[in-house]
């Protein structure tokens, strides 16, 4: 089971577990509320993610997340009460603080990506792990640790993607295939030049905001997520800490994705600001309450600027906070 907001970690993580499991004899299902996105089309056997539970299964497994308010789809369709009368276990490398109430066994484990929690417990347990099956966890290692680059990439996961690859993963065939899938259409490489036009910076540029409005989200979600064609380009501004996307919908939702760059580690504490949640450097939150865009825009920008301003005092002056 992926949250409603699946990447690459937690896809290669379910489809590793299905591989794992299938071998082990088991019968396995694979469930996301919202259809995988096209840029997830490299890792094969995404196409047998369901939108919806079967109505009959002994257990259910849980990737990637911790947070049980990301399974809003589940429970707006009526089936999240299906897995609390059922044994469920939690896989997952995010703040052993959130807890999902119903779950019989958390495997929260301090890693780069849930397929290094994974490759651990298959280990342990002796389970077999086919060459698709490794592919799988390296894919999802290397999608969460951006190519192990991330700073909560440790020797483990170099470690484990190591023993990978020599067990006959080639992560060059992994990368081809995913750039192949990378490639933009020219409306889609227009549409970015534009979203670029329209980044605004503030706070003596440590902050780079873009804007993406429910008509646009509309036309090219499909091809590729808006916000992401431009977060990366967004944090390499020179001065830059901090990349925010906002996107607005219909009836007055507001999301936010937040990217903060090596030592403006305060992309949680804004997320949290807000009542989302995430990671130090990246994180998100979203409002259902009505409130402006603009208004929300605002507060994010002032508070990301306090947040800044007590970082650096914080390291220059030694003062406590
Ligand atoms: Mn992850």
């Amino acid at each position: 089971m992926q949250a409603d907001n699946p990447d690459g970690d937690s896809l290669g993580s379910a489809l590793a577990l299905e591989q794992i499991l299938g071998d082990l004899g088991k019968a396995t299902f694979l469930y996301c509320g919202v259809s995988i996105p096209s840029y997830l089309h490299y890792l094969d056997g995404w196409d047998r993610v369901e939108t919806s539970l079967p109505s009959q299964f002994d257990v259910s497994i849980i990737v990637d997340t911790s947070a049980d308010s990301l399974f809003e789809i589940l429970e707006r369709s009526g089936q999240r009460s299906w897995l609390t009368t059922k044994p469920c276990v939690v896989i997952d490398h995010h703040s052993i603080e959130l807890a999902i109430p119903y779950a019989t066994i958390h495997c929260n484990h301090q890693a780069v990506a849930t397929g290094e929690v994974i490759y651990e417990l298959a280990s342990q347990l002796n389970m077999p792990m086919n060459l698709v099956a490794k592919q799988m966890l390296v894919s999802s290692i290397m999608s969460d640790s951006l190519g192990l680059t991330v700073e909560a990439t440790t020797a483990r996961s170099i470690g484990i993607v190591a023993e990978l690859v020599g067990g006959g993963v080639s992560i060059a065939a992994l990368e081809n295939k995913r750039r192949e899938l990378m490639r933009k259409s020219p409306a889609l490489v227009h549409y970015k030049g534009e979203l670029l036009q329209r980044v605004e910076y503030s706070a003596d540029n440590r902050i780079a905001t873009i804007t993406i409005p429910w008509d646009e989200i509309e036309r090219y979600s499909q091809e590729y997520n808006p916000s992401v064609l431009v977060l990366e380009d967004m944090r390499n501004t020179i001065s830059t800490a901090v990349a925010i996307a906002f996107k607005s919908y219909p009836n007055g939702r507001v999301t936010a994705k937040i990217r903060a760059n090596l030592g403006f580690a305060i992309a949680d504490k804004l997320a949290k600001h807000f009542k989302g949640g995430g990671h130090p450097y990246a994180s998100g939150f979203k409002i259902e309450d009505s409130r402006s865009l603009d208004s929300i825009k605002v507060e994010c920008i002032e508070v990301a600027t306090q947040l800044l301003d007590q970082l650096t005092r914080g390291t220059t002056t030694h003062e406590t906070s």
